[in-house]
């Protein structure tokens, strides 16, 4: 049986572990600081199996040699946001915690995929990745899944078509610039902005952009959870049974989409062998613009994170 380590077991990564679970893909071993939360969690997740007739191993520990020999490691270990803060306010606080979860659980699964998912997102998979020092296809951030979820939700809410027809791909970095690309979209292989009115498409695309803010507001004491979740899932699938499943996520460029020394939303090829490839879109001006404003911001998230750390 495959085994994936989940580092956080707050909502996402408890929720996370639900979905595979559910999925029956690997044994699960939750980690986290708090005592007894892990324990108490797996052992829940442990006896709900029997009723949804999926036989996995789901444990819990506060150690990191509990994750010995994992295929993958998820990383949520960190603060979420409250109504007000931006994904960047978690810098300092989160790059700490990451660091530590990325260097101790590489010392027991020397061979893992790293995926990550703490805020700031992109920077945060940058330092797993430089702290590591493993190979950059072995570290890939969960952002874009999520963001294009969002939107296909948002399309099928509007146009009543099914989720299975409606493809999205949001790229670039996770915040409020990420880059909702509208040509690429579809829905049943129309061109959204054929499918739908220009001013519904941009209320979408808006929406998208402020799907995470959206939901931090209607919480008020965390972000979302069950959506990142179900990506983290998706991902870890695709991985686990060498798909080469293509979706957005951030990766590390070395000169796609002219980025360099950094990671970035964009379409990646997931296998065994983790982001095995990134597939570069022809952009038109329009969308290489958002493409350089969202990169910029990420650059500066990766310029705060080498003032902070020494990588
Ligand atoms: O799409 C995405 N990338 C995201 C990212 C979607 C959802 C959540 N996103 C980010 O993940 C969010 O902004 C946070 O930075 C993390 C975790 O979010 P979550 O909503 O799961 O937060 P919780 O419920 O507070 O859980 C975090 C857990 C909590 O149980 C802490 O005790 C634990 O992290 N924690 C630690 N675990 C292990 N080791 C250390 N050092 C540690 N510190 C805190």
């Amino acid at each position: 049986m495959n085994k994936v380590s989940i580092i956080g077991s707050g909502m996402t990564g408890s929720t996370a572990a639900h979905w595979l679970a559910e999925r029956e893909l690997a044994d699960i071993v939750l980690v986290d600081v708090v005592e007894g939360m892990p324990q108490g969690k797996s052992l829940d997740l442990q006896e709900a199996l029997p009723i949804v007739g999926k036989d996995v191993e789901v444990a819990g520990s506060n150690d990191y040699a509990a994750t010995k020999g994992s295929d993958i490691v998820v990383i949520t270990a960190g603060l979420p946001r409250k109504p007000g803060m931006s994904r960047d306010d978690l810098l300092s606080a989160n790059a700490e915690i990451v660091g530590k979860a990325a260097t101790e659980t590489l010392k027991y699964s020397p061979d893992a995929i790293f995926v990550v998912l703490t805020n700031p997102l992109d920077t945060m998979a940058y330092l797993t990745m430089k702290l590591t020092k493993l190979a950059p296809q072995r570290v890939v951030g969960q952002a874009g899944v999520l963001d294009s979820a969002r939107m296909r939700a948002f399309v099928a809410m509007e146009t009543g078509v099914s989720v299975e027809n409606i493809h999205c791909y949001v790229l670039g970095g996770h915040g409020d610039e990420m880059v909702p690309l509208t040509r690429h979209s579809n829905v049943a292989g129309i061109s959204l902005k054929d499918y739908l009115p220009a001013d519904k498409l941009e209320a979408i695309v808006n929406r998208t952009r402020k799907g995470g803010g959206e939901i931090v507001n209607l919480l008020k004491t965390g972000s979302a959870y069950y959506a990142p979740a179900a990506a983290v899932a998706q991902m870890v699938e695709a991985i686990l049974k060498d798909k080469h499943l293509i979706v957005p996520c951030a990766a590390y460029m070395q000169g796609e989409y002219g980025l360099k020394d950094m990671f970035f939303g964009v379409p990646v090829m997931l296998g065994r062998k983790g982001a095995e490839r990134i597939v570069e879109y022809e952009l038109d001006d329009t969308e290489q613009a958002l493409f350089q404003k969202s990169a910029a911001a990420v650059k500066e998230s990766h310029d705060a994170l080498r003032n902070l750390v020494k990588i």
